[in-house]
């Protein structure tokens, strides 16, 4: 009996001690070799952009589906700018930390729908699985089921040992 308790103590202690190394104390998620930080203020795309090149970092670039399932998670059903771009009508889509454009876009609903815009964004919905919207980068009206309006910003840079 008192083995068994030292054990189930034992397994508490470590579940706790592995949920803490999992978020560092800065605001910096680590995942898979990168930190990311949720930006909890509304700002146009070039400001977000801004804001996270301050950080050390560049807007978030998702290059797979766990990645972009992390994000989603991490966004906490708040709409967040991609780093993801695209240059007037030609359809060349680029990431602004400069990464390989080579994750194919998770359009979501009726999406893309307006060609003459450049950034995309995940809308703020809770059932729609981290899909991607295109919309104005610097409109002051974003649609109100985009909330929050402009969005808030999820930053990435690549982790680094001495930061944990
Ligand atoms: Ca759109």
């Amino acid at each position: 009996m008192l083995i068994a308790q030292s054990m189930l103590i034992l397994a508490v202690l470590t579940i706790t001690s592995a949920s803490k190394s999992e978020s560092s104390e800065n605001g910096w998620v680590p995942f898979r070799g990168h930190l990311y930080y949720l930006v909890r203020e509304s700002l146009f795309r070039a400001d977000a952009e801004a804001r996270c090149v301050e950080m050390g970092g560049h807007l978030v670039s998702i290059h797979n589906n766990a990645e972009n399932k992390f994000v989603h998670k991490l966004r906490d059903r708040n709409a967040v700018w991609l780093g993801l771009s695209k240059n007037g009508l030609n359809d060349t889509y680029k990431w602004s930390d400069g990464s390989p454009h080579d994750f194919p876009i998770p359009w979501d609903l009726r999406q893309p729908n307006e060609p003459w815009t450049d950034c995309i964004f995940m809308a703020y919905r809770a059932n729609n699985l981290g899909r991607w919207s295109d919309f104005f980068c610097d409109s002051p009206d974003f649609p109100v089921y985009y909330f929050p309006s402009p969005p808030y910003t999820v930053c990435k840079k690549p982790q680094v040992n001495n930061e944990l």
